[in-house]
């Protein structure tokens, strides 16, 4: 097989989520989630903001997520523009708020069932596999204020009939299901990431890893679920990926890249393997942490997932003597600046070798299918005064990586498919901007919100659309 040949059936798509693109936040029925109360300016992931300020809405505050990219009024036109691609798989994700507003309700929500059921209806009548993550950094409100969100056990039996609602009203309809999008950016981002706010005095990593314990119990719970309401489904877990690299070849710092590269792994370890890794009992032991388990848990985390799905914009580096000072967050999770990499105007690395070693990497360590739900680069994108997007550089960058996804293949790994980010402009979950555009499909909205809403294809759009005619052949 030659490095860019794809197999038969392969899925090629795009992916973005609900609380990025849909808007309409308070239309349907939708409870607030807490992406719907982060403003803008404070969107920024890591930021600590306390728990009054979140839930206190002020109207003279711009909140991205209110109104997005309007995905809610406009789906049918986006998936038309998706189809003209030619995408066979489409990724989003289903706001749980939609379904069930509180969270904790016995009854669903109707109008939220309707409107996802019309959307992967849509998706079916362009012969476009939908690919749908149940939680996308958007815990209803709710269940943080009156729960404490994922430090609760009650939240695995909330989440389970949320999963359970949604496998059965789309029975037929999904067949590829993720539970957790980026479970592991929780350590990194847990407000964002599991709702979590921490209590004065308390150690957050004590909270965060007993909310991991939840939510991996919630995946393995959602999962055999997914497998007893219909045998066809197909669950995955899903990994903000990219591994680390040591800073230098000293024996130090190589282990300090295994370590950082562990703290992430830990979760995907869990849902792949059906059972904590070895390394745990010392982590915890160090941390000082007591995880607190229930009886029937360990049988519950059996329940593995049937392949592993990531995402990929950069990989990472470590050293021993890694700090505040000397690291950022690319992607969230912190790293350090390597020399040999170059970055995007956010100073993520762009390196496609990385996703290839990435890719064996996890091959490697869980034998299960992988699936590229997202990568992409977030630029800046300028019209030309004849109303054009030449947008070159993000072309190359999906080109080198979809290559090194080939490169991949090659290596002997299988791949079910490959759904770039943001495949439509949308709001940004770091920086809550629109002007980070990862998109095929312009759409004219700014940072404050202004704009018409129009969507406009750039040259990346016939671009993605001659790849994935020739089946990733033409790059
Ligand atoms: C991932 C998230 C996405 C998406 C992407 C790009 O971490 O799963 O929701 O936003 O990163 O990040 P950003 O929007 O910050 O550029």
């Amino acid at each position: 097989m030659s490095a860019t040949q794809f197999p038969d059936g392969f899925l090629w798509g795009g992916a973005l989520a609900a609380n990025q693109a849909e808007g309409a936040s308070f239309e349907g029925g939708k409870g607030l989630t807490t992406v719907d109360v982060i403003p803008h300016g404070t969107h920024r992931l890591a930021v600590k903001v306390g728990l009054e300020k979140r839930v206190a809405l002020r109207e003279d505050e711009f909140y991205p997520s209110h109104q997005a990219i309007d995905f809610y009024h406009r789906y049918k036109d986006d998936i038309a523009l998706m189809a003209e691609m030619g995408f066979t798989v489409f990724r989003t994700s289903i706001a749980w708020s939609r379904i069930y507003p509180n969270g904790d309700e016995l009854e669903p929500n109707e109008a939220g069932i309707a409107f996802y059921r019309d959307l992967f209806n849509e998706c079916k009548k362009h012969n476009i596999e939908p690919l749908v993550t149940l939680c996308h950094f958007d815990v209803p409100m709710h269940l943080v204020t009156e729960y404490g969100s994922w430090r609760n056990r009650k939240m695995v039996a909330f989440f389970a009939r949320y999963a359970r609602t949604c496998f059965e009203a789309f029975d037929g309809l999904v067949k590829y299901w993720l539970t957790f999008n980026e479970i592991n950016i929780l350590l990194a981002s847990p407000f964002s990431g599991a709702g979590l706010v921490f209590e004065e005095g308390e150690d957050p990593s004590q909270v965060k890893y007993q909310a991991a314990h939840h939510e991996l119990v919630a995946s393995a719970l959602a999962t055999k679920i997914a497998h007893e309401v219909n045998a066809e489904n197909q669950v995955g877990c899903m990994l903000a990926g990219g591994n680390f690299y040591p800073r230098t070849c000293k024996p130090e710092d190589v282990w300090a890249a295994l370590e950082k590269d562990r703290e992430n792994l830990f979760f995907i370890d869990v849902q792949a393997r059906g059972a904590y890794p070895s390394y745990t009992r010392r982590l915890f032991a160090e941390k000082g942490i007591s995880v607190k388990m229930e009886e029937g848990d360990g049988e519950l985390l059996k329940n593995t997932v049937d392949f592993v799905s990531f995402s990929y914009y950069a990989s990472r580096c470590a050293s021993a003597d890694m700090n505040e000072n000397n690291s950022s967050a690319a992607n969230v999770v912190k790293s350090l600046k390597n020399p040999h990499v170059q970055v995007s105007d956010w100073g993520w690395g762009i390196d496609p070798l990385g996703l290839r070693i990435t890719m064996n990497m996890m091959y490697d360590r869980y034998q299960k299918p992988l699936f590229l739900v997202e990568n992409g680069l977030g630029a800046k994108d300028e019209i030309t005064p004849e109303g054009e997007i030449v947008d070159d550089y993000r072309i190359s960058y999906l080109r080198e990586h979809i290559k090194a996804m080939g490169e991949a293949i090659a290596d002997g790994i299988p791949v079910i498919g490959y759904t770039s980010w943001g495949c439509i402009d949308l709001v940004s979950a770091s920086t809550g901007e629109m002007s980070k555009r990862y998109g095929f499909v312009y759409v004219d909205r700014d940072d404050q919100g202004q704009g018409t809403l129009a969507r406009t294809r750039k040259k990346s759009f016939y671009w993605y659309q001659k790849v994935i005619a020739s089946n990733g052949a033409d790059l």
